[in-house]
């Protein structure tokens, strides 16, 4: 499909925009870094750019421009046929080495073969493209004027099982309905929550999902997407 001219490039590309800020227009091959949750690793936020190489970082070639590491061909509409994108493939982009934590250590892993050792890779944290959670889908899309439980209907959505219990629901800022939430209240789905200003875009917020399968089944967590109104 790609072309060694294209290949040549992104990277090209992907090396200039090491420096860009975050203020530059999304595009494809772009070199972005995330923070991840202190206590559970789960990604909250991405910015363009290699980043400042501080704790609680990690790093993704974002090849479908979206500005998250989640790669899909189609992230705005329906994406249910995107089963068979990008996992375990071998036809990843590789970012340049361009230094950083991973000095001194020339046989850091890298088992995705896309330039970003494993330890500052983002795709290997919670939830993401090559550690995904076969419980939780990547995001719930909640119609105007549905009675939704969000949580309740992504595990029924993607794995028809409710777990034993929801440990914890918490946001990377923000409140939106985190009561309704936290409690698994269900509620109706108004234009303020198509409309709110959410943690991840309008009418979306991140929340980070900590559960067991049964009762002495060890913790598992995950981050889910919020779509208000399909947003
Ligand atoms: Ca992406
Ligand atoms: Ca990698």
């Amino acid at each position: 499909m790609h072309s060694r001219t294209y290949l040549l490039g992104s990277l090209l590309f992907a090396l200039a925009c090491t420096g860009c800020t975050g203020a530059g227009t999304a595009s494809t091959a772009q070199m972005i870094t995330c923070s991840t949750d202190p206590g559970t690793g789960v990604v909250t936020k991405c910015e363009t750019g290699s980043g400042s190489g501080g704790a609680n970082e990690c790093h993704d070639l974002d090849e479908d421009g979206d500005g998250e590491p989640h790669d899909v061909a189609d992230d705005n509409g329906s994406d249910g046929s995107d089963g068979s994108d990008h996992h375990g493939s071998g036809d990843h982009l590789v970012a340049p080495d361009n230094g950083g934590s991973d000095d001194g250590s020339g046989s850091a892993t890298d088992s995705d073969h896309d330039g970003i050792p494993d330890s500052e890779d983002c795709d290997l944290h919670p939830g993401e493209d090559d550690n995904p959670n076969s419980e939780l889908p990547y995001d719930i899309r909640p119609a105007l004027g549905a009675t939704t439980q969000p949580i309740r209907d992504a595990f029924a959505e993607q794995s028809g099982v409710q777990p034993a219990s929801i440990d914890a629901v918490t946001m990377d800022g923000g409140t939106w309905r985190l009561a309704e939430l936290q409690a698994g209240t269900a509620f109706l789905v108004s234009e303020d929550d198509c409309t709110h200003a959410g943690n991840r875009d309008i009418g979306r917020d991140r929340v980070i999902v900590t559960w067991r399968d049964t009762a002495s089944a060890a913790t598992q967590v995950d981050h889910l997407d919020i779509r208000y109104c399909n947003n």
